[in-house]
């Protein structure tokens, strides 16, 4: 809280091009918190490397990804926006709450198993240790709301916990935060494989459609979804393709999905998915023009990162210094 103020926190991997999931379920939304709250969102690339990344393809991604939050729209005056990396205390209080987080509770995290089951070569201790980073990324701010995708809801509840045994056994430290998970929030899922989500690290191009993709490339992707063997388009259970695209339209257009079943009544999948096409890159398209024209801005990108970093940092100061006086360190 600052002031009357709630503090939102929310970060996006630069471990890929981002999807359309990624804006759905995350980004397109934070804009609406700038007005009501404080909020800090940041380019996570500490998470990234759990996954091995070519190192060029790493920066490039991070001055992309802070160049589609703003975008999106939120405006660097209005909101914080900062790279993980540069505030080394997200790597300091990730260790701390690494010793307040059971092995038991890592386990059970379903990203660690499928991530690890995708990286059968590279199973690091930070695949397995990402939810107390990201613990850590949210209580260093003392964050009250938390808004995220549906698929991070596990480890959200797993921070609620770290904080709670962490504030029981040195009295009042960090502030519980609350999920937020919008009453319409959507998971988005692979083109490819409907029952899997849509993520950006998928190595099918066509399973994915990212927010800088074409219109042309766009069309071609969901020509090619995988549907079932039907033709009706109605939202119902079993059919996972369909659902998901209906998901997307519902997304890009606010109709619900009865107004979607009445609007394509009787006009099969072909029509649909070049429908469900359209929406998305004309939703897409602003974003779009103004990622092409920041991109080119590479001194703005940097003092956006270095403002960002700074103002983080003296937050996160307040946190860690109450944190190392709790736990007996030395100060
Ligand atoms: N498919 C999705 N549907 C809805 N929301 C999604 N998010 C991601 N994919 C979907 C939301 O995007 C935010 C940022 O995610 P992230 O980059 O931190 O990590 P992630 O969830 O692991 O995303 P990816 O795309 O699947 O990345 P990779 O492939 O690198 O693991 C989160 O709020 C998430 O909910």
């Amino acid at each position: 809280m600052i002031g009357d103020r709630k503090l939102v926190f929310s970060g996006v991997q630069p471990s890929g091009n981002l999807t359309i999931g990624n804006y759905i379920g995350a980004i397109k939304n934070f804009k609406e918190f700038s007005d009501e709250y404080k909020c800090f969102y940041c380019v996570v690339d500490l998470h990234a490397i759990t996954v091995r990344q070519v190192p060029a393809d790493l920066r490039r991604r991070t001055y992309e990804t802070l160049a589609l939050y703003i975008a999106c729209g939120l405006d660097p005056q209005k909101n914080t926006l900062f790279v993980q990396s540069q505030v080394p205390a997200h790597a300091e209080l990730g260790w701390i709450l690494d010793c307040y987080t059971m092995f038991g509770e890592l386990s059970r995290m379903t990203q660690f198993k499928d991530k690890s089951a995708k990286n059968a070569q590279n199973i690091n201790a930070g695949l397995f240790t990402y939810p107390s980073l990201m613990a850590a990324d949210i209580l260093l701010y003392q964050t009250d709301l938390v808004p995220v995708g549906i698929d991070q809801k596990q480890h959200l509840e797993l921070t609620r916990d770290v904080a709670n045994r962490f504030n029981q056994i040195y009295g009042d430290t960090f502030t519980i935060p609350e999920g937020y998970i919008a009453k319409d929030t959507m998971k988005i899922m692979s083109l490819a494989d409907p029952t899997s989500k849509m993520s950006k690290s998928d190595e099918n191009q066509n399973a994915v459609v990212y927010i800088l993709d074409s219109k042309d490339d766009i069309m071609r992707k969901f020509r090619r979804a995988v549907t079932d063997s039907g033709s009706a388009v109605k939202y119902e259970e079993g059919k996972d393709g369909i659902n998901n695209l209906m998901t997307i339209y519902h997304a890009f257009t606010g109709k619900s999905m009865s107004d979607i079943e009445r609007e394509f009544e009787g006009r099969g999948y072909g029509d649909f998915k070049s429908a469900v096409g359209e929406v998305c890159a004309d939703g897409l398209a602003p974003v779009r023009c103004e990622f092409d024209r920041i991109i080119k801005d590479k001194a703005y990108l940097e003092s956006v990162m270095k403002a960002g970093a700074e103002e983080a940092a003296s937050y996160a100061r307040r946190t860690m210094s109450k944190v190392r006086r709790k736990i007996g360190f030395v100060n």
